[in-house]
Formats: structure tokens, sequence, C-alpha cells
């Protein structure tokens, strides 16, 4: 058997969220041991340091919310290069970085995917949808739109970089969802999007669920991508993270998710995203993300350290 590669890779994008602070959260992995955590578990593990995107353009829209679409665009493209060059022979962990980086990486991996001729599933672990188009936001965060821009709802032409293949949401199954914007539900329900909200998973339990997409995905022999939202996990265990939703996942229910994704041998890429160090509380959130990581990635129960968190 050959070992994993696992190519991490920085992504300092603070533009799409409402507060600065994002950019820091590569740096926080690096300082909570991520790069050891993985390699322990015996994976080829190589840090390839930080993505840069290009200059941003001045791109106009008329809705007057928007904020930063040219630094969006610019981490698009990048971050799209970058997926699609990383999954050619590794599985990439892109360490946010706000949600926004996530327009890059499904870009990217909807092009390896097709390269591939395999299908591009997406897990979505996420108290939002972030399935605003840039003209239904009315916060103007460009974290709330990657969802959109991947699956091909209208109005990204001409803005974002092109898709080489846009994300079927039929393929796209979301967690832990409990803040959706009136603008959103609509679109979310019409989507074909599969959605088990925080309701669903209190009274249903997460492990059904899960095994019923992930059986779907095994089925259709696709290729898997993880997007994990600090604010999947509950604030009171994860409270470094701008936009806190209470009533979320807790400890277990998220480690449980990756254990069970580990198990499956289906996941090929991970997006670790909207981790604020500069709200963190003594870098717990940032260790917590680590350990999920790590559960993902093949350490068991009775293996992990001992932290206070
Ligand atoms: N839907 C809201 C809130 C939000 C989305 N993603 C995050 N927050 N992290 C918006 O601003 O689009
Ligand atoms: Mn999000
Ligand atoms: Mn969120």
């Amino acid at each position: 058997m050959t070992t994993t590669r696992c190519l991490l890779l920085g992504a300092r994008v603070q533009e799409g969220a409402g507060r600065l602070g994002c950019d820091m959260g590569p740096s926080a992995y690096r300082a909570a041991g991520l790069a050891e955590a993985l390699a322990g578990l015996g994976l080829d593990v190589v840090d390839g340091g930080d993505v840069v995107p290009g200059p941003a353009a001045d791109l106009a829209h008329p809705n007057p919310a928007l904020r930063q679409l040219g630094a969006f665009a610019a981490w698009t493209e990048a971050l799209a290069g970058a997926a699609y060059a990383a999954s050619a022979d590794a599985v990439p962990v892109f360490l946010g970085g706000d949600h926004s980086l996530s327009a890059g990486t499904l870009a990217g991996l909807g092009r390896r995917a097709a390269a591939e001729e395999r299908p591009l599933f997406v897990l979505w672990l996420d108290a939002h949808a972030d399935f605003h188009t840039l003209d239904t936001t009315t916060s103007g965060n460009l974290h709330g739109v990657p969802l959109a821009y991947a699956t091909g709802r209208p109005g990204f032409a001409g803005l974002l970089p092109p898709l080489a293949a846009p994300l079927d949401p039929a393929h796209v199954c979301l967690m832990g969802t409990r803040s959706l914007d009136p603008a959103e539900r609509g679109p979310v329900t019409a989507s074909g999007m599969t959605v088990y909200d925080m309701r669903s998973i209190d009274e249903d339990g997460i492990v059904g669920p899960l095994r019923a997409f992930l059986e779907r995905v095994a089925a259709a022999g696709g290729r898997l991508h993880v997007s994990l939202d600090v604010d999947f996990l509950d604030p009171e265990i994860a409270p470094g993270v701008g936009t806190t939703v209470p009533g979320g996942a807790t400890f277990r229910e998220a480690h449980l998710v990756m254990e069970m994704l580990h198990d499956s041998g289906l996941v090929g890429s991970l997006d670790l995203v909207e981790l604020n160090p500069f709200l963190d509380e003594r870098g717990r959130t940032a260790l917590l993300m680590v350990d999920l990581a790590a559960s993902l990635m093949g350490r068991r129960v009775l293996d992990r350290p001992t932290r206070t968190y």
C-alpha cells in the first residue's frame, strides 16, 4: 500500500468575512501542530506554504453591499489552480482563511474530478448554506456565496473564473445547518442539495444520514471533498470564529463524522475554514480543528492526546 501524501496549503483569505482575523488561521494551525499530528499517523505530510493570489482587479457590481469582489476573484483564481494541481497526487488540506476560499477549491476540484471522469461530491459541514448569489447577499460578505458559485447559480459570469465543471447540487450534502437567510431558503430547497439541519440531527442522529450519503458517493465512484467550517461546531467548544451560532455539533458528533469519513476511504480533499485566531481562547479552537483533521486522517479515539481545550 502506498503512503497517503497530504499537502497542506495555507490560504490567508479574510476579505470574505465580516471581520478581520481569518488571515491568521494558517499560522494557528501550524502552531497547533497540524503537520506533526498528521505525520504521526504515518502520512507523508508536506507543508506547501501559502497560496498567493494575484492582484485584485477593480470589479463593479450593482449590489452596493458587496465588499472585496476583486480580492475574492483573485483568490478564487489562485486557489482553483492550486486545488487542481495539488489533487493530482495528494490529499490537499486547505488551511483557511474564511469560507470564500472554497469557491476556488471547489472550482479546482471540479476540474480535477472531470479530468478523472469521476463525479465530485461535497460534504458541507457548516451552520450556514453559503448559497447566496452576488445579487441576493445583503451582508455583502463573500464567504456567504461559494456553494452558489460552485454549483453554477447565475450572476458570477464575467466576474469569477468560468467553471470547468459545475458541481451537481444533487452531489452536495449540508450538515449542521441552522442559519439560513430568507433569500437562501427557496433556492436551497429547490436546488436538490441534501440538507441535514441541526433539528434533524437532534431527532435522528448524525450516523444514519452520513452513512446514506457516503454510500451514495461510493456507489457513484465519486471523489469526496469535505468543507469544515468552524461554526459547524457548537460555540461552547469552538469560540474562535466570527459567526457563532448556538446549537451546533457536539465534540463527539464532530469526531464521529470525521471517524466515519476516515473509515469510508473516500475523502480526497479538505477545507478547514473560518478559524479566527483573534477570537480564539488560548488556541482551543485551533487545537480542536487539528484533532478533527487527525480523526479524519485516521487517528483513533484511544490514540488521541489528552488535552484540556
Ligand atoms: N448568510 C449570512 C451569514 C453567513 C454566511 N456564512 C457565514 N455567515 N459565515 C451571510 O452573511 O451571507
Ligand atoms: Mn461557511
Ligand atoms: Mn458558517
